[in-house]
This record gives C-alpha cells, sequence and structure tokens, in this order.
C-alpha cells in the first residue's frame, strides 16, 4: 500500500569497518570469552507511544515511536543449542537449551522474555529445535524497567533476533512482529502487538501508525521544533505483580464487551456478523455510527460493572462457554472473575474513542498542528483515567505539574498503573519545563533530588529512531 512502511528483511545485519573501535559491550564480551574472531551486537529500541492507549489487542491502531534508548546484546554464535545470557545491568547470568524455552523460569524472571522468543520461532515452525544453534553473549540496557517504554518487548526483539542470526535466518519483517507479539504472551500479558512491531520497525525521526490483523505500518511524521519529553512517575508497574492481573483484566472486559456488542448487532440486524475484537465493531465495518454503536453499548451494557452470569444470559450464551471463549488466557488458565463483576461499558467507551483519538492525532500531526496534538493527548489521558482506570495519583500529579510546567500535551504511556509520562513540548521551552518538573515534582512532591546521571535515567527528552539491527565486527 502507498505509503507504508517497506517491509524488510531482518534481521538487518551491518558490518562494522575492520579497525573501528568496538563498542564497549563488545569489547567486554571479548575480554569475557578471551576471542578475538567475529562479535555480533545487535541493539533494540524501547518506545514511547504518543496516543492510541490498549488499543492494540483490540484491533485498533496506535501511534508511538521507537526511542533512543536499547537493550543491547553482544553475542557470538554456538557450536551447539545452549544459549547464555548474562545480564551486566545486575540481572545474573541465565542459560537454557533451545528446547527448555519450553519450560519458563518462574513468573517474573528476566529469562523468560528470551525464553518467550525462543520458543514462539519453535512453536510457529520458523526454527526446528533439532537442529537449532545457540547464542552466548552478554546484555546491557538504558531502557527504563517496569516503565511502560516496553523494556521487555526490546529484550524479546533482541533475543529474536540473536537467535535467527544464531540459525542463519533472515525473515519478513512484518510475519517476525506478529511472531514476536505472539510469543510474548508466553511471559504472562495478553498483550497486543504494538511494542515488537516499533522496536523492530521502528523509523528515524518518525512515529508509525500502525494497525492490526492484518499488521500495517505507516510512517507519520513528528513536529518541528518540538519534543517528547519522558518522565518516570517513579511508581513501578511490574507486570509480573498486580498490574499484570490488571492488565489482563481489561482485555478480558473488552472481549465480553466485543461479545456483548456483537449480541446487539445482530439482534438489531437480524445479520450473524464474523466479529471478535472490539476493533470489528466500528463504523466502516457495521454500517452503524459511533453515536448508534454507543446507544447500543449503553443498552446492552447496562448497569456495568456486570458479573458474568448477566452477561451470559444478555448473549445468549452459557456462563461456561462464555468462559471458555472469553476468559482463557495464553497459557490456558481462566482469568477469575473480580468480586465486582466487569467493567465493559467503560472499557468500550475508551477503547472506541482512543482509535478515533489515533485518526486525529494522525492528521494532526501531518498538518503540524502541534496544539491539537497536544490537546488530542490530554484527551486520551482523561480516557486511560476515568474510563480505562490505569492512571494513579502520581501519574495526576505529573501530568497537571507538566502542563503547568508548559507541556502542550501531557498523558501516561504504555500500560500504565505507574510507569512515564510522554509530553510535548516546544523546543524553545525544553530547559525550563525540565528544571520546572525536576523542582515540582521530583524534589518537591517525591523529595527526590536528581543530580544529572539519575536525570538522564528519570526525565530525559527522547528521539524517534530506527528499529532492530545487528552490527558485525570482525
Ligand atoms: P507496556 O507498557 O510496554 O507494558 C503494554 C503492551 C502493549 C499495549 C500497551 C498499552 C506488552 C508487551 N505490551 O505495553 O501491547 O497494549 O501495554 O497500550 O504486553
Amino acid at each position: 500500500m502507498a505509503g507504508d512502511v517497506n517491509i524488510m528483511v531482518v534481521p538487518l545485519v551491518f558490518d562494522i569497518e575492520p579497525g573501528t573501535p568496538p563498542d564497549s559491550l563488545v569489547r567486554l564480551l571479548r575480554q569475557r570469552l578471551g576471542h578475538d574472531g567475529e562479535v555480533y551486537l545487535v541493539a533494540a529500541p524501547g518506545r514511547v507511544n504518543i496516543v492510541g492507549e490498549h488499543t492494540d489487542y483490540n484491533g485498533f491502531p496506535v501511534l508511538p515511536f521507537a526511542i533512543d534508548r536499547e537493550i543491547r546484546i553482544a553475542f557470538v554464535l554456538s557450536d551447539d543449542e545452549t544459549i547464555e545470557l548474562t545480564s551486566i545491568d545486575g540481572y545474573g547470568a541465565r542459560s537454557f537449551q533451545v528446547d527448555e524455552s519450553r519450560s519458563p523460569y518462574t513468573q517474573g524472571d528476566w529469562g523468560n522474555y528470551i525464553k518467550a522468543a525462543v520458543r514462539g520461532f519453535l512453536e510457529e515452525g520458523v526454527i526446528d529445535a533439532g537442529r537449532a544453534r545457540g547464542f552466548k553473549g552478554i546484555c546491557a540496557g538504558d531502557i527504563p524497567v517496569s516503565a511502560g517504554l516496553s523494556s521487555s518487548s526490546a529484550l524479546v526483539v533482541a533475543s529474536g533476533m540473536a537467535f535467527l542470526k544464531a540459525n542463519g535466518l533472515e525473515m519478513d519483517s512484518m510475519a517476525c512482529a506478529g511472531i514476536l507479539a505472539r510469543s510474548e504472551r508466553y511471559a504472562g500479558i495478553e498483550g497486543g502487538g504494538m511494542d515488537q512491531a516499533v522496536s523492530l520497525m521502528g523509523k528515524r525521526d518518525t512515529a508509525l501508525k500502525i494497525d492490526f490483523f492484518p499488521l500495517r505500518i505507516r510512517p507519520v511524521p513528528l513536529l518541528d521544533e518540538h519534543v517528547f519529553v519522558v518522565c518516570n512517575s517513579m511508581v513501578q508497574a511490574s507486570k509480573t505483580a498486580s498490574a499484570r492481573a490488571s492488565y489482563n483484566r481489561r482485555v478480558v472486559e473488552c472481549r465480553l464487551a466485543a461479545t456483548m456488542l456483537r449480541a446487539a448487532l445482530v439482534k438489531r440486524t437480524g445479520v450473524l456478523i464474523d466479529a471478535d475484537r472490539l476493533g470489528d465493531f466500528n463504523p466502516e465495518k457495521t454500517g452503524f455510527s459511533w453515536e448508534e454503536l454507543e446507544r447500543m453499548a449503553d443498552e446492552i451494557m447496562r448497569g456495568s460493572p456486570l458479573p458474568l452470569s448477566v452477561i451470559a444470559d444478555r448473549v445468549g450464551m452459557s456462563v461456561d462457554d462464555l468462559v471458555e471463549k472469553r476468559c482463557t488466557l495464553r497459557d490456558g488458565s481462566v482469568f477469575i472473575q473480580p468480586e465486582e463483576g466487569y467493567e465493559v461499558r467503560k472499557r468500550f467507551l475508551h477503547v472506541a474513542s482512543e482509535a478515533r483519538r489515533v485518526e486525529e492525532t494522525a492528521d494532526a500531526l501531518r498538518c503540524g498542528d502541534a496544539v491539537a496534538v497536544g490537546r488530542l493527548m490530554n484527551r486520551s489521558h482523561e480516557s486511560c483515567r476515568d474510563n480505562y482506570e490505569i492512571s494513579c495519583d502520581e501519574l495526576e500529579t505529573l501530568t497537571s505539574i507538566a502542563r503547568e510546567c508548559g507541556a502542550i500535551g501531557s498523558r501516561l504511556t504504555g500500560a500504565g498503573f505507574g510507569g512515564c509520562t510522554v509530553n510535548l513540548v516546544e523546543s524553545s521551552f525544553l530547559s525550563s519545563f525540565m528544571r520546572n518538573v525536576k523542582e515540582k515534582y521530583y524534589e518537591d512532591y517525591l523529595g527526590i533530588i536528581l543530580d544529572s546521571e539519575k536525570q538522564e535515567k528519570i526525565l530525559f527528552p527522547c528521539r524517534a529512531s530506527d528499529g532492530a539491527r545487528i552490527y558485525r565486527y570482525r
């Protein structure tokens, strides 16, 4: 399709000229292994999402860009099926045979992201476990962890690229992004495909509008003379703890909302429609306007939050059937119904309005209309707070301080429940913005003093960057 990001072959490999001083991670690996032959360095970026939160797994678009913060792995090819990776950021070493990728470490272990990538290629038939080769390396990263900037997906993508390289394979980037998105779900979150796609196919100085089912990626220009600044709320949103259940709960709520909307449409039109995700219910696909779809949702979802028994009754299914089809996670476990029931209506309202905001924000970026982009970011934040209920006190304080300090738009980015905000700031105000947020949020509100080394990790402008690539050092 015209304007789409070109489908590439991955991994992209660049040869480093002999005599070029090696990257520090490459140097360290050579020292540790006492090896001066061929070494590879894979770098996979994290991302910020400008608008389009929790739309990806619903089949609606997102609008992120890859940032200039990455996970890097320096590695050599193994001549057997061992994968061995040591974190130099203090997370320890993990070593397993390719085939053991099917048995995860305990929940929350960072090694599960390496195993997830490897397992994905095995289960989807790209690499044959019996003949697979591994790699041995060290890794490091500068993407804040559990902060909504996709450090986990960057690790999945970097591990996946190293595994493809170790097996001498190349593949189409779109297919690869799909495999890695499905793979990451082995780590326990029923996530969508935004993070892996943008980490793999990010484009320098450009945002990407990504559509799903099927995956389509279009570049969207960023604004001149404006910059996106990341501020970490310092609330860890670890997806291995309560944020995991909160995230998966919303995935289940959206699936239930889609089932209810399908029942409402069938009742209204008398026609059985093939629709599974909320993204299947838009004016183009259904022939009903957003307002009509909202009215149908209001009616069938009345009284939300609702227990499964009421939802089952309204859609004409048994509770058991509903549990099996809508509440079962990738690992086969069943999501346990929350005491207060499932909040279907608010989730629908967020997702349907956020989908429209993605289109409007992409248009505003194309027109260079910073004020409109900022307004849409603020609306998105309100919807994330009020209807998706993924904000927290610290994120509320941080976004209002950021707006007081001159951000044109400020919102949480990523899964929420803590983590970072993304802020649109005019370049000429950047230093005063950073100074004021540092004082008002970090010093006055949190009581933390940020020296320049700390600040670099917590409060920083970011630049849209290219996706994952491998450098070969001979
Ligand atoms: P982060 O913030 O990286 O955990 C998660 C999901 C995305 C998307 C966003 C919310 C994963 C790996 N990532 O991102 O797919 O749903 O939340 O927009 O599950």
